[in-house]
């Protein structure tokens, strides 16, 4: 490349096998688990901010970097989400989901319980930017959910090993978030992602994952 803009990429090079790596790799993502039951054990805001300059690495469309990260520490803007995503839970699981649905969702034993959201000591609130506003002009953003699902996938890695949990939460609509937390008309609600270590006696469902045969295709 001629250009100014560029600089040489320098490849990063490791003393140990290529095959040892990535099986070690594997297997410390593999013990990655969604988890329900928080501690309330505080972690540093200096460590959730390496977090997420760790999500914000992610690659985005056009570089654009489409995300805002809002992360909760304040019990009293805990509980106000708290008591807005389980209102919106309880029409879930009471009418609004259906019966298969519900029934797919039977061996993780969620209900419109959400203590988690209070119990954690960070709730990391993923938004997504359909467009920027740059004194004022709209400009618009590309790739946008793909962007902003690697860059939370980014954020997932990021808090295991950091020897947290998180849980990939959903509460349905979730556009309430946006006006707890006062964020702009251009910033739509991705995922909230409560982050701490686990309660002592947590439990996780029993599940296996996709063997290689089932979900890959060598050609
Ligand atoms: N958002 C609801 C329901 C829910 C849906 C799916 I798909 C899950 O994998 C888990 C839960 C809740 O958070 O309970």
């Amino acid at each position: 490349m001629n250009s100014d803009n560029f600089t040489p990429y320098k490849a990063i090079t490791f003393s140990e096998p290529v095959l040892e790596r990535s099986t070690s790799f594997h297997h410390f993502m593999d013990k990655r688990r969604s988890v329900r039951e928080f501690s309330d054990r505080p972690i540093a805001k200096e460590v959730i901010d390496q977090l997420i300059l760790t999500a914000s690495s992610a690659p985005s469309g056009a570089h654009k970097q489409p995300w805002t990260f809002c992360a909760v520490g304040s019990p009293e803007i805990k509980q106000k989400i708290r008591e807005a995503a389980e209102k919106e839970e309880y029409e879930n699981y009471h009418g609004r989901m259906s019966d298969d649905w519900l029934e797919d969702l039977k061996q993780f034993g969620t209900d419109w319980h959400k203590s988690f959201l209070t119990t954690a000591p960070w709730l990391i609130v993923v938004f997504k930017k359909a467009y920027d506003l740059v004194d004022g002009e709209k400009q618009k953003n590309y790739y946008v959910n793909e962007s902003v699902g690697l860059a939370t996938g980014f954020l997932l890695a990021a808090i295991h090993n950091a020897g947290f949990v998180s849980l990939t939460h959903t509460p349905s609509p979730m556009n309430f978030l946006q006006k707890v937390l006062d964020r702009p008309a251009n910033e739509r609600p991705f995922l909230l992602i409560p982050v701490g270590y686990p309660a002592d006696d947590a439990e996780v469902p029993v599940l296996e994952r996709k063997g290689l045969d089932e979900m890959a295709v060598f050609y």
